[in-house]
């Protein structure tokens, strides 16, 4: 036996179930469930790099709204993606494996689309589980190769076009009883979807938490919320000689946390929306972080820091933002004065804002005008 008969060939793959008619339904399907994660995600990324599209500071819900459907258009892509790889299988073995320009070209672009796309999925998900396999920081490489994926969509749908209407109008294969019904695979991978967008979302729907078993970060942390990172992960311990410094055009004014309760105090309903698709709603209450601030009609943007090291201890506060009357330097929550892991004494809150931009145990608060 020669190397290359360990090659596999089209005719390994018998069953009739396989082939355009499949291929290009469920190719419609992810089109749209990854096109809907595509811009989503690009929602997601003018949230965290302001300035490159001016977003609105409302509705409170809307990166919770966006970001869940983000990561469930993701999961949903994964059984999808899957039948489709299943269904286009054996023309990967088309003979000559290299030749021709045009076709490798052809081929070559479906290559890239099939390593970016599993690239996305399997990354997203990692995330998602919080589970780090990959060396590398995750945001900036998911938001580069996902503009590859999408741009490999648009090649492979512009190639496939012409054959579209032949595909839609395929013939049924004859009857064969032993044989997978192309049908039943079709609705199968809707199924998938599905299931596996529905077992995930109650950690984003809360009517879906009774059978949102896969929701991992549906389960309630300290008072009543989850936990994403937490004082002992970020070193922070609960300091009595703690203090807030507002440092404008080099003048520093402090708060001690009596100081801050004295203040008039403002409370607010909203969601911890974090990246990762999970949000969790809780009533906050503290000072305004604009009432912080002498003269904030003149404020560019604030900076609020905090003595974690790691890459979500400070956040950038708009303008727009900073003046909305829910954002919040928040001291209480559903109550009570906020646990250590949700940022005692202080913590940032405000409207359509990304959990990671909900900056913790807030200690500076820095003005640039
Ligand atoms: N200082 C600090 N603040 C932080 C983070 C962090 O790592 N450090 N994580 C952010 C992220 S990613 C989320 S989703 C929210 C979660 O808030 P919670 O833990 O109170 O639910 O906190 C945000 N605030
Ligand atoms: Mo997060």
């Amino acid at each position: 036996m020669k190397p290359a008969d360990l090659i596999p060939r089209p005719e390994w793959y018998p069953t009739r179930a396989r082939g355009g008619w499949l291929s290009l339904r469920v190719g419609l399907w992810l089109g749209v469930t990854f096109t809907t994660c595509f811009l989503t995600g690009l929602i997601s990324h003018f949230h965290q790099h302001p300035g490159l599209f001016p977003l609105p500071d409302g509705p409170a819900w809307g990166y919770a709204l966006s970001q869940g459907i983000h990561v469930t258009t993701g999961i949903a892509s994964i059984p999808l993606l899957a039948v489709k790889l299943w269904s286009v299988a054996p023309r990967f073995w088309h003979r000559p494996l290299v030749g021709g320009v045009l076709r490798m070209l052809e081929r070559g672009s479906v290559l890239v689309l099939v390593a970016s796309a599993v690239f996305e999925l399997v990354t997203g998900l990692l995330n998602v589980a919080e589970w780090y396999a990959f060396g590398f920081f995750f945001p900036p490489v998911h938001y580069a190769v996902a503009w590859v994926a999408i741009g490999a969509i648009g090649v492979h749908i512009a190639v496939q076009l012409p054959k579209v209407r032949a595909l839609w109008a395929e013939p049924e294969p004859p009857a064969d009883a032993t044989d997978l019904n192309r049908r039943d695979v079709l609705r199968l991978a809707g199924l998938g979807a599905v299931v596996v967008a529905g077992v995930t979302a109650g950690d984003k729907i809360p009517l879906l938490r009774q059978v949102g078993v896969l929701s991992q970060r549906s389960g309630n942390g300290p008072q009543g919320l989850p936990v994403n990172r937490s004082a002992v992960a970020a070193g922070v311990v609960a300091d009595p000689d703690w203090h807030l410094s507002v440092l404008d055009q080099g003048v520093e004014r402090t708060f001690s946390l009596a100081d801050l309760r004295a203040l008039p105090q403002h409370s607010a309903l909203l969601p911890i929306a974090c990246v990762e698709g999970w949000n969790a709603w809780a009533s906050w209450e503290g000072v305004p972080l604009r009432d912080l601030i002498d003269d904030p009609g003149g404020v560019a943007q604030v900076t609020v820091r905090s003595p974690d090291p790691g890459g979500y201890g400070a956040s950038t506060v708009n303008k727009q933002t900073l003046n909305h009357p829910d954002t919040l330097l928040a001291l209480r929550l559903n109550g009570e004065q906020l646990a250590l892991d949700h940022g005692y004494p202080a913590r940032l809150i405000a409207p359509n804002r990304p959990g990671a931009l909900q900056t913790k145990w807030v200690t500076v608060i820095e003005v640039r005008r």
